[in-house]
């Protein structure tokens, strides 16, 4: 139903906000990212950009840090801001309807150019599925992403296994 919340915004931002798929689907169309097998023939759906969940919120500009939380699997990110501010998206949309789990919905945070995992902060470890809150931070917040190649491979294990 596009009037139940899919993501929650909050920390160090000016207005904490809980976001349906209608006010994603409202964004600005100057920020939406229509079919995203355009920047990657991997992944599909759409998306916005990263930008304008800040603008939304209004991030303090102290806050140097964002954290992905998925719930559902309890997996999560926190990355420097500026290393994905500008090209960070996140996709919300398939098909005209809201991302579904299987494709990594309610939203999938999603950076172009992403490090092979484990290798660097912004790694493909960083394209969080399944997320549902995004925190805004001073400092570094919660990260549970594997720290080498043996965790990694367990993970895909357990995903693959889904
Ligand atoms: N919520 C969640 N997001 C996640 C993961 C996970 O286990 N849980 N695994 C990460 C890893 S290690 C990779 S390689 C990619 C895999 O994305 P894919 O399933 O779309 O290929 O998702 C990332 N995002
Ligand atoms: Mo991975």
């Amino acid at each position: 139903m596009s009037d139940t919340p899919i993501l929650t915004i909050d920390g160090d931002v000016e207005t904490p906000r809980q976001l349906t798929f209608a006010d994603f689907a409202a964004i600005d169309a100057a920020q939406q990212i229509v079919d995203v097998s355009r920047i990657d023939p991997k992944r599909s759906g759409d998306a916005v950009k990263l930008t304008a969940l800040l603008d939304l919120v209004g991030v303090k500009p102290g806050a140097g840090w964002i954290t992905l939380h998925a719930s559902l699997d309890d997996f999560h990110a926190s990355i420097p801001l500026d290393a994905v501010r500008e090209r960070g998206i996140v996709i919300y949309r398939l098909n005209g309807a809201p991302l579904p789990q299987k494709a990594g919905g309610p939203v999938r945070f999603y950076i172009p150019d992403f490090a092979a995992c484990h290798t660097s902060e912004i790694d493909e470890c960083a394209n969080v599925k399944f997320v549902d809150r995004i925190e805004f931070a001073t400092s570094k917040g919660f990260d549970n992403r594997p720290h080498d190649g043996a965790e990694h491979e367990e993970l895909h294990r357990k995903q693959d296994g889904h």
